[in-house]
């Protein structure tokens, strides 16, 4: 085995339309590994999300995963399409066609071109529900650093970015080296002081309060501890939308992308017609109980804000 590393996935990758790429060792670093378990045992809510628990060897050991490992590749896609400035709002991540095929297919053909390049290879890839951490992987390929709203950020595309990865059996020789790259978060903390729901310290989530979590995922109804979460009502993009590092994205033109996500209202959402509008969409896996639910959730918090203003004048 050559110990020179010499194939630049990041040229590669970017000729086949991916923003960053780069190659890893597949292992997650220990402190990340007691993070992992810290976070599932203290912060992930109680009887939910039993996804990230389930499988939580293959998570933090890779060759657990995919026995053959010897590298993982790991890629970011640029998805920004704007802010979003509707009555209601839907996260951007969901105006696209869905990024799991989206970014399967993508996978797919790039893991086809580097056999052409490099010989055959064995491989698996994984986007969002394979057992990874993906983000720390990112990290370790030198994709980006991990932000206090705990994303994976770019200096240049910012945390606009889709990841997904290719464990595969090439040794990590094969690959140019990336320089890792460091944490440009500073004294920033705009992510955390404009949560809505508090549901970040540094570097750390709290998924119980955050509306992602409680739009997308959360199952049964909302309680009397359950924060209001002003107008989001499919997934949220506050603590990316105030990120320094977004300011200047500029959106990207794909005929995929639905411009009128950009301002939906409480009509577009009671429409007999949306659930073929997001069929297409990573939105198709929310319940559809759960857009009522979280419409109506909305609208109490309004109402609220309201008798408390009036009360006050
Ligand atoms: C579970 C999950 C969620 C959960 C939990 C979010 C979270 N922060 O992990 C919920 C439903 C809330 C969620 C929300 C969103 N998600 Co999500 N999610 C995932 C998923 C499936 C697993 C992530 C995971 O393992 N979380 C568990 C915790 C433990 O991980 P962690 O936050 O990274 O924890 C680390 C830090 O806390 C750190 N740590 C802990 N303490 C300390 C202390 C210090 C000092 C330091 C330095 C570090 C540190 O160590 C931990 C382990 O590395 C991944 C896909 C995947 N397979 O990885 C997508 C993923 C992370 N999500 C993604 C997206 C786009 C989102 C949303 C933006 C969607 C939206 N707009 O609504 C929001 C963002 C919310 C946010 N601020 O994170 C993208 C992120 C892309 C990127 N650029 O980072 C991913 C990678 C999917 C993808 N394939 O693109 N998500
Ligand atoms: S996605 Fe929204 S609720 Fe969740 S941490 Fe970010 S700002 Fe807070
Ligand atoms: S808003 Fe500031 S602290 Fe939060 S991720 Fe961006 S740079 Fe880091």
């Amino acid at each position: 085995m050559s110990s020179t590393f010499t194939f630049d996935l990041g040229h590669f990758a970017t000729q086949m339309g991916w923003a960053v790429a780069g190659a890893c060792d597949p292992s997650i670093p220990e402190s990340s590994q007691k993070f992992f378990e810290q976070w599932v045992r203290e912060y992930k809510p109680a009887g939910q999300m039993s996804y990230l628990e389930k499988r939580q060897k293959e998570r933090l050991t890779p060759t657990a995963y995919f026995p053959d490992a010897k590298s993982i590749l790991c890629f970011g896609l640029f998805y920004f399409p704007g802010w979003a400035s509707g009555e209601v709002k839907v996260s951007n991540y969901a105006w696209g066609e869905d990024y799991h095929l989206q970014l399967k297919a993508k996978l797919e053909e790039t893991a086809a071109a580097l056999k052409n390049t490099l010989g055959d290879f064995k491989y698996r890839l994984c986007v969002d529900t394979a057992p990874v951490l993906e983000k720390t992987l990112a990290v370790q390929a030198g994709l980006g650093w991990q932000g206090k709203n705990t994303l994976l950020l770019s200096p240049q595309f910012g945390s606009y970015l889709f990841l997904g990865e290719i464990v595969t059996d090439l040794p990590l020789t094969t690959f140019s080296a990336k320089m890792p790259v460091s944490d440009h978060c500073g004294k920033c903390t705009r992510c955390i002081d404009a949560c809505p729901t508090s549901a970040l310290t540094p570097y750390v989530l709290k998924a119980d309060l955050c509306i992602s979590y409680l739009t997308l995922e959360h199952r049964g109804e909302f309680d009397s501890n359950t924060p209001a979460f002003s107008d989001w009502i499919a997934g949220c993009d506050i603590c990316q939308e105030v990120c320094p590092w977004n300011q200047k994205l500029v959106p990207i033109q794909n005929s995929a992308l639905d411009p009128s996500f950009q301002k939906l209202t409480k009509s577009d959402i009671e429409s007999p017609t949306w659930p073929e509008r997001i069929q297409e969409k990573a939105l198709s896996y929310v319940r559809p109980e759960n857009w009522q639910r979280n419409l109506n959730w909305i609208e109490s918090q309004r109402a609220e804000s309201k008798e408390v203003v009036s009360a006050s004048q």
